[in-house]
């Protein structure tokens, strides 16, 4: 599948290579044919772009945040403009469904919304000081050139979520988008640095596209950065967190998840049923958030598999820019050697496969959406690591407090659910000793966020929070200031020294 053929999306193309420079091929995992050839950054190409950035910086954050917003507002509907074909460029590079690849632009355009509003209300407080005549009170100022780290998973909706927040707080991005991801990011850039550009404010959007060696590790190191928001693996995290930490800049970290949905003996069925099934199998397991552990009450287990045994059976693997087809391929080949690897290791350890568990025989990274069964023990390894493909690991439970303990038992901390009618156990999940993880959902899926809230995790998870809520702040630096407006100098603490 080439993309020059494709009219909808070869206008977002990237021009030809640069005679001389590194390049790279980039796939598409729905046939592992080429879709574009696309030039690398060099150290000499990243320090032009992060110069450009931080002069940027200097000029947008004096620019007041409501105007800001109004930069951000026509980005968003930018957005909205170019919704259908971005949409299909993310289908075809990285493997999402059509649907899915728009509803990734949709929190992109949902995201800019929010931060317009918010562009309007940075917020600092005011506190009662303790002395006479004095205001005590902190400001939010824009903190600098934000460095974001992207995965190919939400090959665009995750910069949005960072990059149209930090715009209205008065920051610049510089995005290194997945290399298995890099025609989605130049147009969602391109889309942005041009509108942005034509209002007035160049280089407030930036991109870098290179190895880690070339562009990433020079990015976490870079001092002019003061903060490096990250999205990948555990393993990247922890590499990320330590440099950033070396130089006392800050991190925000979206790490693997190892998410997990309790369904309790009281449950509705026909709610947790589908809810499960999208958040395994949808988006062929590779969100962070994908349910990769069910942990059903023993009394109905067996019919929950059955449940969703038969609902995997409908499920349509292959091209998912056909309509119909619900579960698309794997990003590549080492994908696809995880799920065998994690199939394999689970049947060695005593799991049962009730569905799926093979790799299809099609040009492609296509593998079945699986299902497998832990041992009566209810020990299996193998679940403890996160995988990212559609497997999701059964396993049965007495008690309310045994199913928590169970979910709790992982490394990551990013997403969970519990279904249930009590009013009892869905306050318990809630509760201080619930749910250990950033996202607890009751009678909701693990997947699938809203924009509205904070998005991260706990644990190895990273930490992190970003998108809603208050999020922002990550992006601002807090400065407390004192005024005094009386006439006799006052210390605090109420020290005397005279
Ligand atoms: C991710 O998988 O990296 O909650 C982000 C969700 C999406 C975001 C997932 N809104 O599934």
């Amino acid at each position: 599948m080439g993309l020059s053929g494709d009219s909808e999306v070869a206008r977002y193309l990237p021009a030809s290579p640069i005679a001389g420079r590194a390049t790279a091929d980039v796939l598409s995992p729905i046939d592992n044919a080429k879709l574009a050839t696309i030039t690398l950054d060099t150290a000499e190409t990243y320090e032009q772009t992060v110069a450009a950035s931080v002069k940027a910086f200097e000029t947008w954050r004096l620019v007041p945040a409501p105007e800001r917003g109004q930069v951000v507002r026509a980005i968003g509907d930018e957005f909205r403009t170019h919704k259908q074909a971005l949409g299909r460029l993310v289908a075809l590079e990285v493997g999402k469904i059509l649907q899915e690849g728009w509803g990734e632009v949709q929190e992109t355009i949902d995201i800019a919304d929010f931060a317009v509003g918010l562009s309007r209300q940075l917020y600092g407080l005011t506190m009662p000081s303790e002395r006479r005549d004095h205001r005590l009170m902190e400001q939010w100022h824009p903190l600098g050139p934000i460095g974001v780290i992207s995965a190919f998973n939400f090959p665009n909706a995750v910069w949005a979520w960072n990059s149209m927040l930090a715009a209205v707080c008065g920051d610049t991005t510089v995005w290194k988008p997945s290399l298995f991801a890099p025609l989605t990011a130049i147009a969602s850039n391109a889309l942005a640095q041009r509108v942005a550009t034509r209002m007035g404010h160049r280089d407030i959007f930036t991109l870098v596209i290179g190895t880690d060696d070339v562009v990433g590790e020079r990015m976490v190191a870079d001092k002019r950065m003061p903060l490096i928001s990250a999205t990948g693996s555990c393993r990247m995290g922890k590499r990320v967190g330590s440099i950033v930490a070396q130089r006392m800049g800050r991190c925000l970290l979206e790490l693997g998840g190892n998410n997990a949905c309790i369904i309790d003996q009281d449950a509705d069925l026909a709610l947790a049923i589908p809810a499960v099934v999208f958040g395994a199998a949808g988006t062929a397991g590779q969100r962070c958030t994908t349910t990769r552990r069910l942990i059903v009450h023993e009394s109905i287990v067996d019919d929950v598999c059955g449940r969703l045994v038969r609902a995997y059976k409908q499920l349509k693997i292959g091209n998912p820019t056909i309509e119909g087809n619900l579960i698309g391929p794997l990003i590549n080949q080492r994908s696809v050697e995880g799920f065998k690897h994690a199939v394999a290791a689970a049947k060695q350890q005593g799991g049962t496969v009730l569905a799926g568990g093979n790799t299809l025989s099609m040009p492609g990274n296509y593998v079945e959406p699986t299902i497998i069964r832990a041992p009566a023990s209810n020990e299996l390894a193998i679940a403890r690591e996160e995988t990212f493909a559609p497997i999701l690991y059964v396993f049965s439970f007495k008690t309310l407090d045994q199913a928590i303990a169970m979910q709790n038992g992982v490394d990551q901390g990013l997403s969970s659910s519990i279904f249930t009618n009590s009013m009892r156990s869905a306050e318990r999940f809630l509760g201080p000793a619930g749910s250990d993880c950033g996202i607890a959902n009751v009678n909701a899926g693990t997947s699938g966020a809203e924009i509205g809230g904070a998005f991260g995790g706990e644990k190895e998870t990273g930490g992190g929070r970003e998108s809603g809520s208050d999020s922002w702040k990550a992006y601002m630096r807090r400065q407390t200031n004192t005024v005094h407006y009386g006439t006799k100098l006052a210390l605090a603490q109420g020290i005397k020294f005279d």
